[in-house]
């Protein structure tokens, strides 16, 4: 027996015995995220399934094949549409949606319509410990059975539309079997760091049409395995009072006591390009809040787009900004981090450089590395350049990480580097396609080691599932 199917079997062992998650049952407010099913509380042992990509209720149970137990599984995401609510995603990376009412299994395409269509937020169900499914963009209508088959149908103040509208979430019937994304659901460009005791992961929310998404979350874990969701800590329709949307790719640092989030942002009228700027906290989790009410660099103000932040401290205490997509730009951040002399802005010219600029030291060498081509290609890769100074001059050493076609991997890059504290390893973030199957748009977020060669040089990074 190999070991998805030594998981399987315990799995099922467990699911048998113990239907319902003790530690974390759903609420009227909140939903546990990662892998579950969803079990009817009027017809105990049937699970929301998809059959012919159409929701139903079916039967599973132990003795089911690999494939009905597969299809009665669902990742439970943050809400496509909204993150107080929720999305299912299936194991086959579709989402589950409303279309004429029925609930179906479509790819996301990130219009407005469609996140709405699958989003749901819950609210208590008919029995305790259960949950009815209420629809974002219909509220007057909730997820219910219907001759075993799903729909979203006005909600009725009956006992039987209760039963039918409630599930009990349990443990999944085909468990995770690998350990990315590491986050469930759509994110992209994580950065990763460490503060007091803890990494933390601030990455791009994705899953938007044109990367339109408008907010930030934070994440937090002791072992870079078990991570928990600190929520929105910068809205830019609430926060921003210049950016309205493409909250993309943060970088936070620590100096002076506080956290300083760098991020870029466009406005929703106007169209004049993606601006950059700076928030601040007394918490790495938020919230925080507009440093400066203004961009810290206005779009066009440099070559290529101001997005794509970075920031790197030296050992003695001064901090760098780098930013960038199309071209390369780099300056020492003054001692408030939220102002710098626009004469001593630098452009970096590495061959290949397209955005996703990170900066580390190791040992006295400086490692300069960014992401190569369009993030929406399969060739999306990370390559890097070593230089004695933050501000090069650097040597391009070549790619590091790419795709693995034979895993299903894709369009790997937009990295960051952290350092377990006191070692000399290092783990890398990146994003990727979602497996199986993402895009541009619909990307996730996972890690894996990053080790260096004797002479310095750093080994090719092998992507893992
Ligand atoms: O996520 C939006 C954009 O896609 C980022 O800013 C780029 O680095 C690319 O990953």
């Amino acid at each position: 027996m190999d070991r998805r199917a030594r998981l399987l079997a315990v799995s099922s062992l467990i699911v048998a015995s113990t239907l319902t998650l003790p530690s974390a049952p759903a609420s009227a407010a909140t939903l546990p995220t990662g892998a579950r099913s969803l079990e009817s509380v009027n017809y105990p042992g049937r699970f929301i399934r998809h059959a012919d990509l159409l929701g139903r209720i079916d039967p599973v149970t132990s003795g089911s094949t690999a494939l009905a137990k597969s299809d009665a599984t669902f990742t439970v995401v943050s809400g496509l549409a909204s993150p107080s609510c929720y999305s299912f995603q299936a194991t086959n990376g579709l989402f589950l949606r409303h279309r004429d009412w029925r609930l179906r299994l479509e790819a996301n395409t990130g219009t407005p319509t469609f996140q709405a269509d699958a989003t749901f937020c819950p609210t208590d169900g008919s029995v305790a410990g259960s949950v009815s499914l209420v629809s974002f963009n219909h509220p007057d209508r909730r997820l219910r059975h219907r001759n075993f088959e799903l729909w979203v149908d006005a909600y009725q103040d009956t006992a039987q539309f209760r039963a039918d509208s409630s599930f009990r979430l349990t443990a999944p019937w085909t468990p995770k079997t690998s350990k990315g994304p590491v986050i469930p659901g759509l994110y992209a460009d994580p950065h990763i760091t460490f503060f007091n005791g803890r990494y933390y992961l601030y990455p791009t929310t994705d899953g938007y049409a044109s990367w339109s998404a408008p907010y930030y979350k934070a994440f937090s874990s002791a072992d870079l395995v078990n991570w928990t969701d600190h929520g929105v800590i910068l809205d830019h329709g609430r926060d921003v009072s210049w950016a309205d949307n493409s909250a993309w790719a943060p970088a936070v640092v620590a100096k002076n006591g506080r956290y300083y989030l760098y991020f870029s942002g466009g406005a929703a009228s106007g169209n004049t390009g993606k601006h950059l700027g700076v928030a601040v906290s007394d918490s790495p989790t938020g919230p925080f809040r507009d440093a400066l009410g203004k961009p810290l660099i206005l779009a066009g103000a440099y070559a290529g787009q101001a997005i794509d932040p970075m920031v790197f401290t030296d050992d003695n205490g001064q901090s760098y900004l780098y930013w960038g997509n199309g071209a390369a730009h780099v300056v020492p951040l003054n001692a408030d981090m939220v102002s710098f002399d626009p004469a001593a802005v630098r452009t970096i010219t590495t061959p290949g450089f397209r955005e996703a600029s990170f900066v580390l030291k190791r040992n006295s060498t400086y490692y300069f590395m960014w992401s190569e081509n369009d993030t929406r290609d399969e060739n999306y890769q990370v390559a890097y350049a070593t230089g004695p100074s933050p501000l090069g001059p650097w040597t391009k050493r070549g790619v590091v990480l790419q795709k693995r076609l034979e895993l299903g991997i894709k369009g790997t890059g937009h990295h960051s580097v952290v350092q377990v504290p006191g070692t000399d390893t290092w783990h890398v973030a990146y994003h990727r396609f979602a497996v199986p199957t993402g895009s541009g748009t619909n990307r996730e977020v996972t890690v894996d080691r990053m080790t260096f060669n004797a002479d310095g040089t750093i080994a090719p990074i092998l992507p893992t599932l």
